[in-house]
């Protein structure tokens, strides 16, 4: 059966410029997220967007100072954490909510939905919910066939995890050894539906992986070390031929299924315990004062600066052009 991932870590055992770099990349997540909100409250920004506020720590976790430009992500439609923390330019992203031509699509719009930065190994949403566990089975084929060292991860949630296609992956996986992470955002609901509705597995998701032959973990997602260690060893093995790793990385959101979801089937007691008690940025800074890495000025410094970088991001984002209308026709083939 799975295995608790716990481990002892030192904050003397990362660099404190790392640290710093953690905990900016949260915030300008989440700060990233609080403005795309707001754009849509102004009318600017259209559409059905599902914010990852609460889960900041997972992308962070398993991104920054981990994967490189060369190793490939998949996500579905509350991706936008794990674009940042690939390194995909904010002015980029919100040039796609806004449907300007800084967006990814260079003005094709749609938000999250079509938006690529194949540069980043960011090779686009994959709508269906669960269609990226066959996708990864084919960069991770193609990675090995090449004999590139590129490691796949596959980010999804509870509810993907309820598809026949996750089973599929896993087999192939883990018989041909590919070189995938896969990466389970358990935060308990797919839409409104528990995970005790959806699942048969009764403790852990992590642990249909055994059957596979695929080692599996359940970990605290919203501690960014905790995730940083735990996909260090995954992206390891990963390299080393070793095969996939599943880590099912528990957190939750803070919002809606989506911006305008009255979010009424949750308990308020225990949003507000995640909120309170385990929200990612709050509990990192926590440990980084108490520990005395920094002061809350030099916090504050950092959350000035997201704040200008976001501001400065999403005028260049508004203040680029609309598309010319035969934009519509390019990359169209039939
Ligand atoms: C095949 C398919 N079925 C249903 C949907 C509609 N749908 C969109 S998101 C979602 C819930 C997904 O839940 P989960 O994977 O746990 O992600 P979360 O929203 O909790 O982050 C559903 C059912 C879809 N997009 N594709």
């Amino acid at each position: 059966m799975a295995e608790i991932y716990q481990k002892e870590i030192k904050l003397s055992d990362y660099r404190k410029e790392d640290l710093i770099k953690f905990y900016r990349e949260m915030v300008k997540i989440r700060k990233f997220d609080e403005h795309l909100i707001r754009l849509m409250h102004e009318g600017k920004v259209s559409g059905f967007y599902h914010s990852g506020i609460g889960s900041e720590s997972v992308s962070v976790g398993s991104i920054t100072n981990i994967l490189r430009d060369e190793d490939y992500i998949f996500y579905n439609h509350r991706g936008c954490n794990q674009k940042i923390a690939k390194g995909v330019p904010l002015s980029k992203i919100y040039g796609d909510f806004l449907g300007t031509v800084e967006g990814t699509t260079r003005g094709l719009g749609a938000g999250i939905v079509h938006s690529a930065d194949p540069s980043r190994g960011v090779l686009g949403q994959c709508g269906t919910i669960g269609s990226q566990f066959n996708i990864v089975v084919g960069t991770a084929y193609s990675a090995k066939l090449r004999g590139t060292d590129q490691v796949s991860v596959c980010y999804f949630g509870d509810g993907a995890a309820s598809r026949e296609p996750l089973h599929g992956s896993l087999n192939w996986a883990g018989l041909y050894k590919l070189p995938v992470v896969y990466i389970c955002e358990n935060n308990g609901y797919a839409i409104s539906s528990t995970f005790e509705e959806t699942h048969s597995v009764r403790e852990h998701l992590a642990d249909w992986a055994w059957g596979y032959g695929i080692p599996s973990c359940v970990v605290d997602g919203n501690d960014v070390l905790l995730m940083q260690e735990v996909v260090k060893e995954a992206v390891e093995r990963a390299k080393l031929g070793e095969g996939p790793t599943f880590i099912e990385a528990q957190t939750f959101r803070h919002r809606g299924h989506f911006e305008g979801d009255a979010y009424d089937y949750v308990d308020k007691a225990v949003l507000n315990d995640w909120k309170e008690n385990r929200d990612p940025i709050k509990s990192f800074k926590k440990k980084l004062l108490e520990n005395q890495y920094c002061t809350e000025n030099d916090l504050l410094n950092v959350d000035e600066e997201v704040e200008y970088e976001i501001h400065a991001a999403i005028k260049v984002a508004e203040n680029a052009p609309l598309p010319e209308p035969n934009r519509i026709f390019e990359g169209l083939y039939a």
